[in-house]
């Protein structure tokens, strides 16, 4: 049917520039390298997985300078330009889309790709993560991009911005009202005050405690999708999970989720036969010893092969 793609498209995103630490741009290959993509082909006999190779990009113009508190703008701007173009191209081919970060700006490329041939209703959008990653160019305490997709993405923030040619591509047409957040425990000063001010749907760890993981995906996908007539976007940031089982990661906040409940999110997430792409950012094996590294990359596996419709008491 229309709804449902045909198949899987891998998109490796080597990119560290709207993080705080060098080293996500080498997320992707060593996904690759832990042998994602044969894992995802063993998952079923009917999974058609393409492996559409690394987004590269050009800088137009390299000013070298900070510009509006925003760390390496042209870089996080090329990027995310090219990402965009590659997302829609894996859409066009009937694709899931599935990008391999990068830190988490790569979203904004991701996702304005994805939006292109749809209404601005028809997409939702589950954001797994410690962080809300709400901040905007004056707001963040950091410059750093990788906490700012969503305020690039969605009206009732964008309008907070100033004009930057180089991100006029991104129109920011969502609504923060079909997005909703699992898994939160770290918040900026301004994020809380956005959070308030615009009736933000969120489940936070203190949420995941007291009703358990079942009933906050449950609830978070009644929010943004009750009817299930949209398509599910999940961007899913490593971090979310507890640094138990994701260390190697630029920005670990103790508490998160464990993997158990990641895989289950993610599954549940599958089950609704509505997910239509992914995001997994954040995997930093430069960070952390060779044993986080590996428990990293393996969750990280897990949670993409969950959203392939992997099924972990087995699949025929
Ligand atoms: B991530 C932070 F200040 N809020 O803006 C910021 F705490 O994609 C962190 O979720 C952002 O990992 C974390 O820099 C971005 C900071
Ligand atoms: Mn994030
Ligand atoms: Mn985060
Ligand atoms: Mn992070």
């Amino acid at each position: 049917s229309e709804t449902t793609a045909k198949g899987i498209g891998i998109i490796g995103v080597p990119f560290d520039k709207g993080a705080g630490k060098v080293g996500t741009n080498e997320g992707p290959n060593a996904l690759r390298d832990a042998g994602l993509i044969d894992e995802i082909r063993d998952i079923s006999v009917n999974i058609d997985v393409k492996d559409y190779g690394d987004v590269h990009y050009e800088l137009t113009k390299s000013s070298g300078r900070r510009i509006n508190n925003l760390r390496n703008l042209e870089h996080v701007a090329a990027c995310n330009k090219a990402l965009a173009e590659k997302i829609e191209e894996i859409t066009n081919d009937n694709r899931m889309p599935i990008a391999l970060g990068g830190d988490h700006s790569i979203a904004v490329g991701s996702i304005t790709g994805l939006r292109r041939k749809m209404k601005s209703d028809d997409l939702c959008v589950l954001w797994v993560d410690a962080h809300i990653d709400l901040n905007t160019s004056s707001s963040s305490l950091t410059g750093n991009m990788h906490g700012m997709p969503v305020s690039l993405l969605v009206k009732e923030l964008r309008k907070e911005w100033p004009t930057i040619p180089i991100l006029e591509w991104c129109q920011a047409q969502m609504s923060l009202k079909n997005f909703c957040w699992i898994g939160l425990r770290s918040t900026d000063y301004y994020e809380k005050l956005m959070m308030e001010k615009y009736g933000i749907n969120y489940f936070d760890m203190r949420d995941i405690e007291r009703m358990g993981i079942e009933k906050v995906v449950q609830r978070a996908l009644e929010k943004i999708n009750l009817d299930g007539k949209k398509k599910l976007h999940v961007s899913f940031d490593i971090d979310a999970l507890d640094p138990l089982y994701a260390n190697s990661t630029g920005t670990p906040v103790m508490g998160g989720l464990t993997l158990r409940e990641g895989v289950f999110l993610m599954e549940q997430a599958y089950n609704t036969g509505t997910l239509s792409s992914l995001d997994l950012v954040e995997v930093n094996p430069l960070l952390g010893n060779e044993r986080d590294v590996e428990n990293t990359v393996n969750a990280a596996k897990l949670i993409i092969q969950a959203a392939c419709g992997s099924n972990r008491t087995g699949n025929l």
